[in-house]
């Protein structure tokens, strides 16, 4: 498939090293999904769904042990330790080739070894890179064809002579947990994962490629890789404001980056278009502004809570040509079911452990909460025009959020950049069923990027920092939303979703100078009349609260902060340690 000899000669050292029985190139050509398709059905690797109601729809079950990103596992290796970061594991490159490269051995023997070549971002763009990932799993196959843009037309769009490839490695091997390693080797644009079938730690071109190398080659290149969904506000003069948002894994990004606008907003004609759900490429454009693309073909989804009313853009999405892991299968009609899809789990079904499952006498769950569905982003109902431009949109504003039950409120705005990527830094949330370990715990989570940042994370706060003195008056606005406030009784207090159209409002209008605002300890916030609540049952008080800054959860978050800073010792940039100080002085005054 090609000539490229920077190519060959590595898969020839993976081939010395994994022994497989034959070696078949993915060419991205539809005979050759559908036979692969075939394949894992027969091995029963998958399982082919209703294909009047699901068409094109299968559905996969991890190993019970292996569900999750594993971060525990996951190391940076680069030469020097430093290089990582006190916020990474680190192994160093020769220990990590050696110990990985005992478990990788011929552990694809009797195996095809599958080489899927594949670009990050439509082949044309200036922002787009390509990968190889070589996997012993039809599934990963399968699923990077849902994800990036695979086969031969990257290869030929590479050519002959470029070695500027990330070079991707994974095996299932014997998906022993205890010998479960996600390696990355930004220093030679490497990723070995072994052990694991589980979609964020071997669908190679997504967390590992996207974020943890590309955020390494960014800082070296003056771009940015960062763990966000891009989305385009359509107002009734018909046009369209872009802005990307991160927020810690489950935490609302694919929500958002689909959203509904509420009836009332409809019917004046403001429309949501998705460009990302998930990872931005960012970069400055000729005119100055930050532009970003989503290098990601497809969307890989939480299932779980997704239904017609929290995101029907989502639902649809995965009604055609979908891979859906870990879900509930319904025996009755060969459907899947998770919880929160509606209120009728089936009575005759498989739960994620594939055991016999009952929904509605069972305690248990019919899908796993990091259940997922892997699904073309061309489905999408409201993807955005602009998801192909090989030059992305320009952003009008970055938003940073994180689930905090008290401190964090509904929404408030840096007061310039410099406090912005200070805010990004200090982003603190409550963990998810994404990642292994525990569910619910506050922690620091700077920016989205804690699992996924590739380098030292105190250069990557000044390479934030180095962007915004690039970019000057044209900047990004940046502000921080919190969705998830809870009152007394733990019910969440802002309806969220579609309604977050609301904030998004407030937001745009503030890049415009155009919306009111007051200013508090923490930066700009909106007085309640200046968020638009026609046709919501939420009153002015209850939005006051939402809003409220409480100076005592403020100085303990503070004082964590500080704490949390402390571990960047001399790397930390000392803007960020003097943002900390005029907050600190705020809260005192
Ligand atoms: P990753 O794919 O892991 O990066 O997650 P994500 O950030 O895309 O999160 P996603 O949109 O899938 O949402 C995760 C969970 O948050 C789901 O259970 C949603 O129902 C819930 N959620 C999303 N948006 C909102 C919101 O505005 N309010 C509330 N209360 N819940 C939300
Ligand atoms: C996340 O955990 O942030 C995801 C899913 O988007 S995974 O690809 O597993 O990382
Ligand atoms: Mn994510």
């Amino acid at each position: 498939m090609t000539k490229n000899p920077n190519i060959l000669n590595w898969l020839e050292e993976v081939k010395t090293l994994v022994k497989p029985a034959q070696v078949v190139w993915i060419d991205g050509s539809q005979e050759q999904i559908d036979q692969l398709r075939a394949e894992a059905c027969s091995t029963g690797e998958m399982r082919k769904l209703n294909q009047e109601k699901l068409p094109d729809c299968y559905l996969h079950n991890s190993a019970l042990n292996d569900v999750a990103r594993v971060e525990d596992r996951t190391f940076i290796c680069t030469r020097n330790r430093e290089d990582a970061g006190p916020t990474n594991n680190w192994m160093d490159p020769k220990e990590a080739y050696a110990m990985a490269g005992k478990l990788f051995d011929g552990s694809y023997q009797g195996k095809t070894m599958y080489v899927i070549p594949y670009s990050m971002g439509p082949l044309d763009s200036p922002f787009s890179k390509v990968g190889i990932e070589v996997t012993d799993s039809i599934y990963v196959v399968l699923s990077m064809e849902i994800m990036t843009r695979v086969g031969t037309a990257v290869l030929e769009h590479f050519g002959d002579t470029s070695n500027d490839f990330v070079r991707g490695l994974h095996a299932k091997a014997d998906l022993d947990a205890e010998k479960r390693y996600i390696l990355h080797f930004p220093e030679d644009n490497t990723i070995w994962s072994v052990n694991s079938g589980y979609g964020g730690n071997v669908l190679l071109g997504k967390k590992c490629f996207a974020l943890r190398l590309a955020s390494y080659q960014g800082k070296n290149e003056g771009w940015m890789a960062e763990h966000m969904l891009i989305l385009g506000i359509e107002n009734p003069q018909g046009e369209t404001k872009y802005v990307a948002a991160a927020f810690p894994s489950a935490c609302g990004k694919t929500n958002l980056a689909m959203l509904i606008p509420p009836e009332v907003f409809r019917e004046k004609g403001y429309k949501a278009w998705c460009v990302g759900d998930d990872i931005a490429w960012i970069r400055i454009g000729p005119d100055g502004r930050l532009w970003a693309i989503n290098p990601e073909n497809g969307f890989f989804g939480v299932a779980p809570g997704t239904n017609a009313k929290s995101n029907p853009n989502a639902l649809a999405t995965t009604q055609k040509g979908t891979i859906f892991t870990n879900v509930a299968l319904n025996l009755d009609d060969n459907t899947v079911w998770w919880e929160g899809l509606d209120k009728n789990p089936p009575k005759h079904a498989l739960n994620w452990k594939q055991e016999p499952w009952d929904g509605t006498t069972s305690t248990e769950k019919g899908a796993h909460p990091n259940s997922r569905f892997t699904a073309p982003a061309q489905n999408c109902p409201c993807i955005s025009k602009e998801f192909q431009n090989p030059n992305g949109v320009p952003l009008s504003a970055i938003i940073f959020g994180g689930r905090r039950a008290k401190t964090a409120p509904l929404v408030y705005q840096s007061r310039d950049w410099e406090h912005g990527v200070f805010v990004g830094s200090v982003m603190a949330s409550e963990t998810t069923a994404a990642a292994t370990g525990a569910v619910g715990v506050v922690r620091r989570d700077p920016m989205a990027m804690l699992p996924f940042c590739g380098y030292h994370m105190g250069d990557y706060f000044q390479h934030w920092l180095d962007m915004g003195k690039k970019l000057g008056d044209k900047a990004p606005k940046i502000f921080n939303v919190n969705w998830f406030r809870v009152d007394d009784e733990g019910h969440f207090i802002w309806p969220g979703f579609g309604d977050n159209l609301r904030v998004l409002l407030w937001i745009l209008d503030r890049c415009e100078g155009k919306a009111g605002a007051v200013e508090t300890a923490i930066g700009y916030e909106p007085r309640p009349e200046d968020i638009d609540l026609e046709g919501l049952d939420l009153t002015q008080e209850t939005l006051q609260g939402l809003l409220d800054v409480d100076r005592d959860l403020w100085k303990e978050d503070a004082a964590n902060i500080r704490a949390f800073y402390e571990k960047f010792g001399d790397r930390l940039p000392k803007e960020l340690a003097h943002q900390l100080d005029i907050l600190d002085a705020n809260l005192n005054k």
